[in-house]
């Protein structure tokens, strides 16, 4: 077992910047408890447990409302840690789940009750074996009815090749971390072109603006990062999320301070107005609709 990492900060920093009531982390994970819930024997990584407890005296401590857990590729197609820290979070988080391919129809609406919300199709040959774009559609297809979304994982690089694919789903979609362009590059050049032109080809294809130190080689303060996220988080305010990524899976070797990266925030959303957007009223709109129109956090719809 002493080969199982940790990739999380013992002790984060209590953030300068006071998340507003309500703030929702719209990408975070658990790891286990592995007693409980084991991790995939196909993982490409073998974390130390970082089960809902952990997950949710971090959201306390700072500042933030909600969870949105993404099922983590370590725990494969088997989504019990998940839902068993949805089940723990009493109403106060929902998820997304990664689903074998061969999924039933029962099982779907099981996942349903359980708080899932979304898909997530994960590209990067790291972390997963296979993604056939054709049998992905297919479930993007099944879950329309059950009103989720698709949250869809890769690299700028293979942007290009993704795009009749991204095209073709039916849901709205979800681009992780931005699409991980290189931050080091200029936020004006081709890469973010085509990715601004990804998100103007659908009103329905939103992004979130996560992982300053997975993407920013340079480190914090995440200059880079900024550059990229903060015209995103203006041009595209109604359909960006913000999230903490805890428990920062494969980031053993360049931990982030959790406050810190809540620190972000006020830097790439420097309104109140954007704040609310990005940490309130988007992710609330998503994950908690109904909730969302009765406590008139966004507006109602005919
Ligand atoms: C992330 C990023 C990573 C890992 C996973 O499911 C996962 O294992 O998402 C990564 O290693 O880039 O979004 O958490």
């Amino acid at each position: 077992m002493s080969d199982r990492k940790v990739s999380w900060h013992a002790n984060p920093s209590t953030p300068s910047f006071k998340l507003p009531p309500g703030a929702v982390d719209a990408h975070c994970h658990v790891f286990g408890p592995t007693a409980e819930f084991p991790l995939s024997p196909k993982a490409k990584y073998t974390p130390q447990d970082a089960g809902p407890d952990m997950l949710f005296a971090l959201r306390d401590r700072l500042g933030i409302s909600r969870n949105i857990i993404v099922q983590a590729s370590c725990h494969g197609t088997d989504n019990a840690a998940t839902l068993n820290a949805i089940a723990k979070s009493r109403g106060k988080a929902r998820g997304v789940a990664v689903v074998d391919l061969a999924i039933s129809d029962f099982e779907l609406e099981r996942l349903h009750d359980g708080g899932i919300r979304a898909v997530r199709f994960n590209f990067l040959k790291r972390l997963v074996d296979e993604a056939p774009k054709d049998k992905f559609l297919e479930i993007s297809r099944r879950i329309l009815p059950l009103g989720w979304h698709t949250v869809v994982y890769f690299e700028a690089d293979i942007l290009e090749e993704m795009r009749s694919f991204l095209d073709a789903i039916p849901t709205l979609v979800i681009i992780d971390h931005m699409g991980r362009p290189d931050v080091t590059r200029h936020p004006d050049g081709p890469e973010m072109g085509a990715f601004r032109s990804l998100l103007d080809s659908r009103e329905d294809i939103w992004t979130k603006v996560t992982c300053p130190d997975r993407l920013d080689p340079r480190g914090p303060p995440w200059n880079d990062f900024a550059r990229f996220a903060s015209p995103l988080v203006s041009d595209y305010q109604d359909r960006v999320v913000w999230g903490t990524d805890w428990p920062h899976p494969n980031m053993e070797d360049a931990v982030p301070d959790d406050g810190d990266l809540v620190d972000m925030i006020p830097r790439i959303a420097p309104t109140a107005d954007l704040q609310r957007k990005l940490l309130i009223e988007n992710p609330m709109r998503l994950y908690w609709p109904e909730e969302a129109t009765l406590r008139g956090i966004v507006p109602a719809t005919d």
